[in-house]
């Protein structure tokens, strides 16, 4: 209680591994029963707010021939399901090597073992935890047999578990870790579409700019490479981290794989521009892009903000988790036609709904196009749209149609048809949302 107070008193979070007086908890009562009293100590004696404690429930070692030991991962998880049912705003941690010490030396078992629990943990509610980010492998690309006897160990499901995937180790035995590994080159004999894919889930930007230059050779324009393969790519990314089967250092090394497949296609849209003639006409136009205040992802705006300048707009680019006072206040001093605003996580939305009353209030009439992945036509038409009347918002799905949306709202024969057919559908979507609304109450 002691510590715990001078810990809050510096304003700290603080991490509680799951000891007591008797020793350390490995199993699932002693778990929940420790952390459950340490929770009480702290909220109710100390005074701290329950987001501030991270329990780290003990990552003890399987599969070391010692039958006791069988059950310690599914301790571990099962606590761990039940500290966050019963105190949900807490943080679980653990030291995740610790689950593969009988495997010391055979990197790919231990990888594929931490992958393995790790998936199954995140599912039951741990959302930190110390680990080798160089060494984490992909779930979904474990191989099946390997992964099935890992996870017959972890869930502890059957007796023989241990000497299964002792057997199957053996063929791992001296194998080199996924970082030494590397250079498995099978997947170089696919086609373009799924070595791109393949480069992106696995981080891996060796040959990322032959495949790109190779896939550009055959696509009709450089854009069709970004928003077909690559964008491709990046879904199964998405839906490998959705589903927690990656991880964030793993998802920022394919940010950096796709960033890299975008820069080797930039000088190509941009010639594309030279050719159709882009550089004599004088800009068609301003547009500020930003991600929104707490966002940090940047792809697709930057994507935009090439494919529209490569149609000769001019682009004012704030970068990420930008402020609305700081989007508005560069709008009035840039003098912009246009303000494109990026979210893909779901706390952008309300962000966006704050821009375009902001907007509202300050008195401005320049369009609002929206982008994103979370973002859609649903959310513009019913949350962002009616925030918003002086000017209009737009919901935009890609970077191709941004182009077409633009060139619209700028054009002065075209712009009020356009906001007309805009507000028409919005109209028609907030009513059929409404109805939907409606009938789930009823239910
Ligand atoms: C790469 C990525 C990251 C990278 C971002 C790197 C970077 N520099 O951008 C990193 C690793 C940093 C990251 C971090 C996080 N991420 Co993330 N990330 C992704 C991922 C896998 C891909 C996003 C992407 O770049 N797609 C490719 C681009 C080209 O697509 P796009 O952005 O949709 O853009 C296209 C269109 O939408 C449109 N467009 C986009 N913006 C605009 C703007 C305008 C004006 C217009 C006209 C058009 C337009 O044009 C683009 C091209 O056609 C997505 C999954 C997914 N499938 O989207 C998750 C995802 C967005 N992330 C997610 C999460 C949860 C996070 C984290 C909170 C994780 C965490 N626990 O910390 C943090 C967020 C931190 C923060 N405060 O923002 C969730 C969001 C869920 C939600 N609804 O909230 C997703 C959906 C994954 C998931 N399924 O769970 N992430």
């Amino acid at each position: 209680l002691a510590q715990g107070k001078l810990i809050r008193n510096y304003g700290a979070a603080v991490v509680v591994m799951a000891f007591d007086e008797t020793g350390q908890a490995d199993t699932y009562d002693r778990k929940v029963e420790i952390c459950s009293r340490a929770y009480k100590i702290l909220t109710e004696q100390a005074g701290f707010p329950p987001e501030d404690i991270i329990f780290d429930p003990n990552v003890f070692a399987v599969a070391t021939g010692i039958e006791e030991h069988n059950n310690y991962g599914v301790d571990f998880i099962e606590a761990t399901r039940t500290i966050r049912e019963r105190m949900p705003l807490v943080h679980i941690s653990g030291g995740v090597s610790n689950l593969s010490f009988s495997f010391r030396g055979n990197e790919p078992v231990r990888e594929a073992m931490h992958a393995v629990f790790l998936y199954h943990a995140i599912q039951a509610g741990m959302d930190m935890g110390i680990v080798n980010a160089g060494q984490l492998a992909i779930y979904e690309n474990i191989d099946p047999e390997l992964r099935e006897a890992c996870e017959d160990v972890v869930l502890n499901r059957r007796a023989d578990g241990t000497e299964r995937l002792l057997e199957v180790a053996e063929k791992y035995r001296g194998g080199p870790g996924k970082e030494a590994r590397g250079q498995d080159l099978a997947w170089r004999e696919r086609s373009v579409e799924e070595r791109l894919s393949h480069a992106l889930v696995n981080g891996i930007t060796e040959f990322i700019d032959a495949d790109t230059e190779e896939a550009r050779l055959q696509a009709a324009r450089p854009l069709h490479v970004i928003e077909g393969p690559l964008m491709a790519g990046m879904n199964v990314v998405g839906d490998l981290f959705g589903s927690g089967k990656m991880f964030l250092p793993q998802v920022v090394k394919s940010a950096r794989v796709m960033k890299q497949a975008v820069a080797v296609l930039l000088p190509y849209m941009e010639e594309e521009k030279r050719l159709n003639g882009g550089d004599q006409r004088k800009t068609a136009g301003k547009i500020l892009m930003a991600t929104v205040k707490g966002d940090v992802h940047d792809i697709g705006k930057n994507i935009v903000g090439v494919v529209l300048a490569c149609n000769n707009y001019e682009i004012v680019d704030l970068g990420v988790m930008v402020p609305a006072t700081k989007i508005l206040e560069t709008a009035i001093a840039e003098q912009v036609d246009i303000i494109g605003l990026s979210g893909l996580i779901t706390p952008s939305l309300d962000e966006m709904v704050h821009v375009a009353a902001e907007m509202e209030r300050q008195g401005f009439n320049v369009p609002l196009l929206i982008g994103g992945a979370t973002t859609s036509r649903v959310h513009t038409a019913v949350k962002i749209h009616p925030r918003y009347e002086r000017g209009q918002a737009v919901y935009v799905t890609d970077a191709s149609r941004a182009v077409g949306v633009v060139s619209a709202l700028l054009s002065p024969d075209a712009k009020d048809g356009y906001v007309e057919t805009i507000r028409g559908e919005y109209a028609k979507v907030a009513a059929a949302h409404a109805r939907s609304e409606a009938d789930k109450k009823r239910l």
